[in-house]
């Protein structure tokens, strides 16, 4: 797999393995790009702002949105399986989930941005005359996007599509864990005519690599971000001096709050999903369920039923409902969780362990679903990040100690809450610390609304209004008249 510069597909000659995390496989060798090609990346989108692109009417820009929506959509047979190839995930979600979100967000930015406006007003002036004063917005000039492997093409294309929309020029790098998709969107790119230069992709990994190179470059204008919270520090001091502006959507350590008045069945499905979708690979995921004490036995049982009723396997299997990790080096991270788990006095209710099939995916990143319970608020495997498959589940007594304890954290991303009581639902959920709060559902996306995190868990938000606002500049004009 090759990087995309000023229109041309560039192999360095320098490569790094793209591995199946199923049976440890070597999926492609991918040409590294080095410093030396991000500069060029960035000079390429600097001369498209320059030229067509920069002139292209609005509505042209959609139009050719929609083309790329129709480019992936004519190729998302390889797409599902680019995507799975790279990352094991489940068939279904790679489908329902990567892909049509990978179309729809180039979708959802070209109507968006063909409808937007900006704030007008008759300003009056200290001679009694009249100004008018109104606001016009600019592309930000040369954006650098940075993604992360849990969701490939979903989180690249919800940064590329509204940058794009807004008039920008893209250099994108995608996780060097799963650059394929991100390879094929390139590529459709270039079968639509998207202008050389407008879009660029740099492979490599983050630090000493092409993530620093791009981040640190004088000549990027912007830095939109999704991955761990500790990269974003990284990517924050290397835009520091340059004052650069910044996208970050980071980590969480998100909360389930279980209240006793909950439709059962559907709050032990809906923590299922939000904890083990995807392997618990989203950043949305759950990872501490705090239920009603009245409940909270029954609860427990019924989540463990429900974890080790899932078929963990191949992709391409059916009955398969969880794939593997992305990495046996993140299998080992997640594992020195359930290590540390014990010694911080876990009870282990489901998993915990490493499945063994004896065949070739004994090779590949599985892991078991697992639950603890019997942590402590402090425990480390309550307050750090760990994105995995795993929660603890621990009881409250009322509704004021859930709040207080899903908000007794450093992240502050996601939340659910699990209520029949609607005026429970509408007092507790703006007193959670998060940007984003479910009531009796998980992962419901409204592309129109606010994303992101506060405290450790992001800078800003994106979607709707919000992302055309981060990537676009607005400028005041005042006319006296
Ligand atoms: P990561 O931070 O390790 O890497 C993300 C990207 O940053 C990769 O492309 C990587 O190569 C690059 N990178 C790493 N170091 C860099 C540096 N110093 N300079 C520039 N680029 C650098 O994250 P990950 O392991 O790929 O993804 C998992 C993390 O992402 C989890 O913490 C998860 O919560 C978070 N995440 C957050 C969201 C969100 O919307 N808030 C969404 C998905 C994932
Ligand atoms: O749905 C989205 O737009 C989004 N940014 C999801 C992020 C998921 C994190 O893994």
């Amino acid at each position: 797999m090759a990087s995309y510069v000023g229109g041309n597909f560039v192999d360095t000659g320098r490569y790094f393995d793209d591995i199946n995390p199923v049976d440890g496989s070597r999926v492609a060798k991918v040409a590294e790009a080095d410093a030396a090609l991000v500069d060029r990346a960035v000079s390429c989108a600097r001369e498209a702002l320059a030229g067509d692109w920069g002139r292209m009417p609005v509505a042209h820009r959609a139009r050719l949105l929609h083309r790329i929506a129709d480019g992936i959509e004519a190729r998302f047979e390889e797409f599902v399986a680019a995507e799975i190839a790279d990352t094991g995930k489940d068939e279904r979600h790679a489908r329902t989930v990567d892909i049509a979100r990978g179309v729809a967000n180039f979708r959802f930015f070209a109507d968006l941005v063909v409808t937007a406006h900006d704030q007008s007003f008759q300003t009056p002036t200290p001679d009694g005359r009249d100004a008018v004063s109104y606001v016009v917005r600019k592309p930000l000039g040369v954006v650098a996007v940075i993604a992360p492997w849990n969701l490939p093409l979903l989180l690249l294309s919800w940064k590329v599509a509204p940058a794009l929309a807004c008039g920008n020029a893209v250099v994108a790098k995608p996780s060097e864990e799963t650059p394929f998709t991100a390879t094929l969107l390139a590529e459709v790119m270039h079968e639509v005519g998207v202008p050389a230069g407008v879009f660029n992709l740099v492979h490599g990994f983050g630090r000493g690599s092409a993530g620093e190179a791009l981040t640190a470059h004088p000549g990027v204008d912007a830095v939109t971000f999704t991955g761990s919270s500790k990269t974003g520090s990284s990517i924050m001091r290397a835009v520091a001096d340059t004052v650069k502006p910044i996208s970050f959507e980071l980590g969480g350590k998100n909360a389930a709050l279980v209240f006793a008045d909950c439709d059962f069945e559907a709050a032990v499905d809906g923590v299922a999903r939000s904890t083990f979708s995807n392997c618990g690979q989203v950043c949305l995921c759950t990872e501490r369920v705090y239920v009603e004490r009245p409940i909270y036995e029954r609860f427990v049982e019924a989540l463990k039923g429900r974890a080790e009723a899932i078929v963990v396997g191949r992709p391409e299997d059916p009955t398969t409902t969880m794939g593997p990790m992305i990495s046996r080096q993140h299998r080992t991270k997640v594992l020195s969780y359930f290590d540390l788990a014990l010694r911080e006095g876990a009870t282990v209710v489901a998993g915990g362990q490493v499945p063994t099939f004896g065949d070739e995916r004994d090779e590949g990143a599985f892991i078991a679903p697992t639950i603890w319970t019997g942590l402590s608020d402090d425990a480390r495997c309550n307050r750090e990040e760990i994105f995995g498959p795993v929660c603890h589940i621990a009881p409250f007594d009322t509704e004021d100690e859930a709040i207080r304890r899903a908000n007794d954290s450093d992240y502050g991303l996601a939340a659910s809450i699990w209520t029949t009581d609607l005026a429970r639902a509408h007092r507790a959920a703006p007193q959670i610390e998060a940007g984003l709060v479910w009531v009796n559902t998980w992962f419901l996306r409204d592309l129109r609304t606010p994303f992101g995190g506060v405290k450790l868990s992001g800078i800003g938000r994106e979607g709707g209004a919000h992302s055309l606002a981060f990537y676009s500049e607005a400028s005041t004009i005042c006319v006296k008249y």
